[in-house]
Formats: structure tokens, C-alpha cells, sequence
């Protein structure tokens, strides 16, 4: 038998034993060629809120500054849009694609077609389900928020500041969304250790303000009691806010809402004394994003998870902040 014939069987052994023990053999995203000018997609999940179109004007701005070619898609709310975007992205032979998965799951396919294609994917603002796809193996690496420590750190300022206030509404993001499961995570993980509390109702508002409305108004009928509502993002409080004010009661005063992102309106908010606290979750990737790229094409070592630092507010810094809040 010829050498390379037993060298080619050899390694479809070892192949074959790597795949029955569910061993990725020495699985790693696509390389990217180091070079000046590259053509980037952006495939953005919606343009439907303050905080997404920061987020593309972030991304924008920064390829222009760098003269990258940017080719952007926009999914319009729907997950299976915005796979279909990155395909298309893969069809036109981009040299990398930046993604925010609208869920966690439905996007994995596509993510992995890309690493099939040989192009590189890093994902921006929120992750992907991690038995189904990997960092730094199917994509190089998550840039974003910690999530639960976001829902964590909403729990403890609402643990020494609800007074006597403990009957909980909590408003969800997008439903398999991941900052709407960790957000979860983080904030109801933490309430549970303080008995007193109650979170009478839990549903999705979508990251939506008017869907954020129309879910208070419902939940604040069904549980005239609640005292707290604890929403997932500003846009939701804001339209939380809407229906208090609709139905007679003062947020802030007889109700307190409390959030995440700490965007200029959220903010405000505060300073208003409407919203109590928010976690920031700051939508400007534009700058770390180009240059992770840029680092990765240089072959520097890319971490699987690259944290977003956020700040926090509340009536203590909210004006003194509102000048730099996105
Ligand atoms: C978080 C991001 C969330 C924001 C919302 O990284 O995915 O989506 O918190 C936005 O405002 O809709």
C-alpha cells in the first residue's frame, strides 16, 4: 500500500473518530487577508427604535472614516429577512460580515454557510445559541453587553430603592432574542433572592414602545397592584409610561419603572423622574467593531466574547449624563 494511501486513511480514521466523539477537529473561522480597503455587510435586524439606528449610524460613520465599502441589508423585524440578507451578503462576496442575530437560533444556519464560503462573521449585539454555533470556531467572536449582569444590576438598584414598592411587572424584549433571555436571566435570578418581591407578569413588548404600550395596558389592568414595572429596554418603559399616564396613575410616584439602555430618551426620562434607573447599552459598535476586524486580518488572537462596558443612571448622575448619553 502506498504511503500517501495509508496517510489518506489514517487521517479519514481520525476524521471519523473526531466526528463520532463530537470533536470539532481544529475548527476555526475563515481567515481574513490583510488588506486596505475592504467590502463589509452589515446585515441589521430592523431600523425600529433610537437605539438601532445609533447602531447603524455607528457602523456607518466608522467604515466611511476608514474607507471601507459598506453594504448594508435591513431585515425589518423578521429573523428569516435577515437570513436571507446574509445571503445574499454571501452571494455578493463580501470580504466579512458584521451581524446582530434578531434571535438566537434562526441565524445559525447562514452564519454557517458564511464560514462555508470562507468569509468571516462577528457578531455584534447579540449572540447566537452556543450548542448550535461557536465563537471563535463558526464565527470569531460576540461583541456586546453583558446581559445578565444588566438584569442583575437593575435588580439591585431596585432592591435598595423600591421602599415599599414590591409587586413586579417585567416587559420582555424580542422573544429568543438573547439580551431579552439574559436580561431575564439576570433580573429574575437576583429578585428571587429577595422574597418580599412578587413578578406578577412577565411578557414581550418586542424592544417595541407602542408593543411596550399596549402590553402595560393590559398587565397594568390585570394586576392593578403592581407597583414596579421592570422593562427590557427604554423604548418599552417609555410606552409603559404612555399607558400609566393613560390610566390616571403617575410613574415614578405610584409606580416605578425601571429599564435598560440609557439612551438619550430613557435618560431624560430619569431626569423626569418617570423612569428610576436605567442600564446603559450603548449601541456605538462602529469603532470596536472595525477594529476587531482589523486586529483579526492581522492575525492577532480574537477572544470568543469582546464586553461592552456599560454605565448606569439614575436620579444621582441622569443630568449630569444627559449630554453624553447616545
Ligand atoms: C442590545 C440590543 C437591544 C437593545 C434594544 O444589544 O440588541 O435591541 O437593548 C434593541 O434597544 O432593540
Amino acid at each position: 500500500m502506498s504511503t500517501s494511501r495509508r496517510k489518506m486513511l489514517i487521517d479519514s480514521a481520525v476524521a471519523t473518530t473526531a466526528t463520532l466523539f463530537g470533536v470539532r477537529a481544529f475548527a476555526a473561522p475563515p481567515p481574513l487577508a490583510k488588506k486596505a480597503k475592504y467590502k463589509v455587510g452589515f446585515a441589521q435586524s430592523e431600523s425600529n427604535s433610537p437605539w438601532r439606528i445609533a447602531e447603524t449610524k455607528s457602523m456607518r460613520d466608522e467604515a466611511a472614516r476608514l474607507g471601507h465599502q459598506l453594504v448594508y441589508t435591513d431585515a425589518a423585524s423578521s429573523a428569516a429577512k435577515q437570513a436571507s440578507d446574509v445571503s445574499s451578503l454571501i452571494a455578493q462576496g463580501v470580504d466579512v460580515i458584521f451581524l446582530p442575530p434578531r434571535e438566537d437560533k434562526p441565524l445559525v444556519p447562514v452564519i454557517l454557510a458564511a464560514r462555508k464560503a470562507g468569509i468571516p462573521v462577528i457578531l455584534l449585539d447579540r449572540d447566537v445559541d452556543h450548542t448550535m454555533a461557536k465563537p471563535g470556531e463558526d464565527y470569531v467572536t460576540f461583541i456586546g453587553s453583558d446581559f445578565v449582569e444588566e438584569g442583575h444590576r437593575v435588580a439591585e438598584w431596585l432592591v435598595k430603592n423600591a421602599g415599599d414598592r414590591t409587586s413586579i411587572i417585567e416587559i420582555e424584549g424580542t422573544v429568543g432574542s438573547s439580551p431579552a433571555n439574559d436580561r431575564k436571566r439576570g433580573f429574575d435570578e437576583l429578585i428571587k433572592q429577595h422574597p418580599k418581591f412578587k413578578i406578577v407578569a412577565s411578557q414581550s413588548g418586542d424592544f417595541s414602545r407602542d408593543r411596550g404600550r399596549q402590553v402595560a395596558e393590559t398587565l397594568i389592568q390585570a394586576h392593578p397592584t403592581a407597583d414596579i414595572i421592570y422593562c427590557h429596554a427604554d423604548e418599552m418603559a417609555l410606552g409603559a409610561i404612555a399607558a400609566l399616564e393613560a390610566a390616571g396613575r403617575k410613574p415614578g410616584k405610584d409606580v416605578l419603572v425601571v429599564s435598560i439602555d440609557g439612551g438619550h430618551d430613557g435618560v431624560q426620562a430619569i431626569v423626569d423622574g418617570k423612569i428610576g434607573a436605567s442600564c446603559e447599552c450603548s449601541p456605538l459598535f462602529g469603532p470596536k467593531a472595525f477594529a476587531t476586524m482589523a486586529a483579526y486580518a492581522a492575525g492577532e488572537k480574537i477572544p470568543a466574547y469582546i464586553k461592552s462596558v456599560d454605565r448606569f443612571y439614575d436620579g444621582s448622575n441622569a443630568a449630569a449624563s444627559l449630554a453624553g448619553a447616545y
